[in-house]
């Protein structure tokens, strides 16, 4: 163990690089050393590793801002504003856009990470009125978002709870119902009372692209469309909420605007400043009376909300609530606006009261209806809509047969079932509506040339005891996130490291879950076996007889794949309803029949004259789609990485659990990482800009080169005398194995400029 003591005594190494001996362990304990001394930040390379310290450290101060900004990155403490400044120098003064790529477990300070890395760049960029707007816009989109998209969960009191659906434009179709051949799936009522499996709750993550001038100065960004945890809305576990927004509404807006008791007249004047006037203007417009959001102050009135405990420590919901609104004004959120997102808001809140009851027809068959009217007419009231309309929705389907549509009436599980789509779908449309109208607001409206900077907070790879279609959604994310790494940070030349399973069985699960007839995840996972029974990175029970596998035999309903961070075994349980979540089309009818403008915005397809039949894209696509979207902005991109670790499980203050943290640095592949940068070159870049930035150096180069970049690169390095080693030619890009090196490079570029400067003031006083 002497290598190990020796590391504790000397300074706990600043770049893991220098890591020596490497070992696991080795790593893992320099971490705790480093965590100890409270400097949470690590390099490998140009890799930050991160260590949540769960208390405020004073390292993000003005008087840091201004240390790190333009410092020599290698020559300060790491810090994740020597990051952010490293990017945004490359971009402003190379041109290249820039990726901050953000990943670790939940809880492991990602989201805080990406907003260091915009307040950095907002810092440091220029301070004129126009940039300052533009920059406060961009910076306020977070308290928005964070109200409506994140929640407590057991892992994290603010988790975000969205994941990226980048663009696909495919966002304001799903929930179709299928075909309309009255089949709602394998569903049958769960043991734990919810009638039917909800549809997955996917990864989370957040992408921004911010958007800078040839000056760098910020001019807008886009935040990527969002696919929510939609099954949050209806349930969550003991002793996490729903998302925030709800208890923020409940314990920050006045009882006017909750429920307004006083006949108008009194008070109006307030509410009317509280709602703003297009409030008034909107519910005239919808039915004679509904002059507040109709709810109760008490979250345990709610079914949707937690019962037990709603306040969180730490977390003042009320004064979130008015910075939510502050932040939307500065975005520029009209009154009007803000006013129609809090009754689409209400109506899900209301929705999780309306009970249903069985009762019998004549026919003697079993039906469902709605046992408490006064919920379902006060929705009706803020939505404007006739309660029978949305009573007939909830209780009864059409269904088309030949030539006829006949009416069904639906089970009391159907019918809870189909509430609970309807408020899932409610608020995840009124989620992407939220993120759009933001994007609205910042985007760059000038076509002026752009450099962009994203930013990626997403969730890590995931192994647990029971893998369902969660996580392997979230590992498929993390296998191509990988391949990412491997393609941008290895030589190009590298061995292709795809694993291209995940994708065919995405593409698998679709054919199954379009096929006609009887379908469901055993009828899946037999062809699953079929096709990849030659897959080097698949097992299945037939394989393993197969190959003679005789280790881990696996349980019945699963498959295994051999991730590139280890073997999942996932249950095939759930799939196939997961990845189809479905909405009736009644329900989204009923929705594009009401008066709300806001609220029907949201249901496009429920507009009778449009009924398609065409399918509706599954989450699975969905999320396929967004991932390619998203690897090719990245690829584009000159990468930077984040690594986030969360030390310990009980959110404690500066307590470092070693087993906790070796998972993560397994699962983070950073004994990979470090021993990829020793063997691999510390700079790339294309021959182009390099020969750009430094032709000035060679008079052979300097001022024209007229052969090609990758000769003009040679000729220009050839003349200034490098030793051999140091320098490797690839197919598009120069590589420089030491930091040292290109930190002499940018020396002599200095100097050169700095003469070139001094001549040319020379010539001009010679002519005048
Ligand atoms: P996550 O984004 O990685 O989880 P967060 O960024 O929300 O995690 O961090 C969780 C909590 O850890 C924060 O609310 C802070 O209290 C604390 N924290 C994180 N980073 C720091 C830091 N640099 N300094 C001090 N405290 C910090 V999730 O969104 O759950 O995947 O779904
Ligand atoms: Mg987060």
């Amino acid at each position: 163990m002497e290598g190990a003591s020796s590391l504790l005594d000397a300074e706990a190494v600043a770049d893991l690089v220098l890591l020596d001996p490497l070992t696991e362990e080795s790593l893992v304990q320099t971490l705790q050393e480093r965590f100890r001394r409270h400097d949470i930040y690590t390099y490998i390379g140009n890799v930050v590793i991160s260590v949540n310290p769960y208390r405020s450290l004073p390292i993000y101060t003005p008087e840091k801002v201004e240390e790190y900004h333009n410092c020599s990155f290698f020559a300060v403490k790491p810090h994740i504003y020597a990051i952010a400044d490293d990017a945004y120098r490359s971009l402003r003064d190379r041109d290249r856009d820039q990726c901050i790529l953000i990943t670790g477990e939940s809880g492991a300070g990602k989201t805080e990470a990406s907003k260091l890395v915009m307040s950095y760049v907002a810092a440091v960029s220029s301070k004129g009125e126009e940039v300052n707007k533009v920059k406060e816009q961009l910076l306020q989109s977070n308290p928005v978002l964070e109200a409506f998209g994140n929640a407590k969960t057991v892992r994290n009191d603010n988790s975000s709870r969205f994941v990226s659906d980048l663009g696909t434009g495919l966002a304001p179709c799903w929930g179709w119902e299928h075909g309309g051949d009255g089949d709602m799936g394998s569903g049958a009522a769960s043991p734990t009372g919810t009638p039917f499996p909800d549809p997955a709750p996917l990864p989370q993550g957040k992408y921004m692209d911010v958007e800078f001038d040839f000056k760098g100065e910020p001019l807008g960004g886009v935040i990527s469309n969002y696919l929510l945890e939609k099954s949050r809305i209806v349930r969550h576990v003991k002793g996490e909420r729903n998302f925030h927004i709800f208890y923020q509404l409940l314990a920050g807006a006045s009882p006017q605007l909750l429920r307004r008791s006083t006949p108008r007249g009194v008070g109006d004047l307030e509410v009317e400043e509280e709602l703003g006037r297009g409030f008034w203007l909107n519910c005239h417009l919808l039915s004679p009376q509904p002059e507040q959001l109709k709810l109760r102050q008490d979250c345990r009135h709610y079914g949707y909300l937690n019962r037990e405990s709603s306040s969180l420590p730490g977390m003042d919901d009320a004064a979130n609530f008015h910075a939510m609104q502050d932040a939307m004004r500065v975005i520029g959120f009209s009154p009007a606006e803000v006013t129609e997102l809090l009754q689409v808001t209400a109506v899900v809140l209301k929705l999780g009261n309306v009970q249903l009851s069985s009762s019998f027809q004549a026919s003697g068959m079993e039906a469902c209806s709605i046992t408490e009217p006064q919920e379902l007419r006060e929705i009706c009231e803020l939505i404007g809509l006739e309660p029978g309309t949305l009573e007939q929705a909830l209780c009864s389907r059409t269904v088309k047969a030949r030539d006829e549509t006949v009416l069904t009436t639906l089970t009391v599980p159907q019918g809870y079932y189909g509430r609970d789509a309807l408020a899932k779908n409610i608020y995840s449309r009124l989620f992407d509506w939220l993120v759009n109208r933001i994007n609205s607001s910042i985007q760059v409206k000038s076509d002026e040339q752009r450099k962009v900077m994203g930013v990626l907070d997403i969730y890590g790879f995931e192994i647990f005891q029971d893998n369902g279609f969660e996580q392997f959604i979230i590992n498929y994310c993390n296998e191509k996130l990988q391949q990412i790494f491997i393609l941008m940070t290895l030589k190009e030349e590298q061995e292709e490291y795809v694993r291209e399973s995940t994708s065919g069985i995405l593409a698998m699960l679709d054919e199954e879950c379009l096929r006609p007839g009887v379908v469901n995840e055993d009828t899946f996972l037999t062809k699953l076996n079929q096709l990849l029974a030659t897959h080097k990175h698949y097992e299945s029970k037939e394989t393993q007889n197969a190959r003679r596998v005789t280790d881990a035999s696996l349980p019945p309903r699963c498959f295994r794949i051999h991730h590139y961070a280890g073997k999942v075994t996932y249950n095939v349980t759930g799939f196939i309803e997961k990845n189809n979540d479905l909405l009736f089309r009644d329900l989204s009818q009923a929705m594009w029949a009401a008066r709300h403008a806001l609220l029907r915005s949201l249901f496009p397809e429920g507009d009778p004259q449009k009924v398609s039949l065409k399918l509706p894209p599954t989450a699975g696509f969905q999320f396929k789609s967004s991932v390619a979207m998203l690897m090719k902005n990245l690829y584009s991109k000159n990468p930077n990485y984040i690594r986030c670790i969360k030390p310990n499980d009980t959110k404690s203050a500066m307590v470092f659990t070693p087993e906790l943290v070796l998972a993560q640095v397994r699962y983070l592949g950073l004994l990979e990482n470090v021993r990829v940068r020793r063997a691999g070159y510390a700079f790339r870049q294309l021959y182009g800009p390099f020969l750009q930035r430094y032709k000035m150096l060679n008079p052979r180069t300097w001022p024209r080169w007229d052969g090609g970049d990758r000769e003009g690169a040679e000729v220009l390095l050839a003349g200034l005398a490098f030793p051999a080693e140091e320098l490797a030619f690839g197919h598009t890009k120069i590589f420089i194995r030491s930091p040292r090196t290109l930190f002499d490079l940018e020396r002599q570029r200095q100097e050169r400029v700095a003469q070139l400067a001094t001549l040319i003031q020379k010539m001009f006083r010679g002519w005048r």
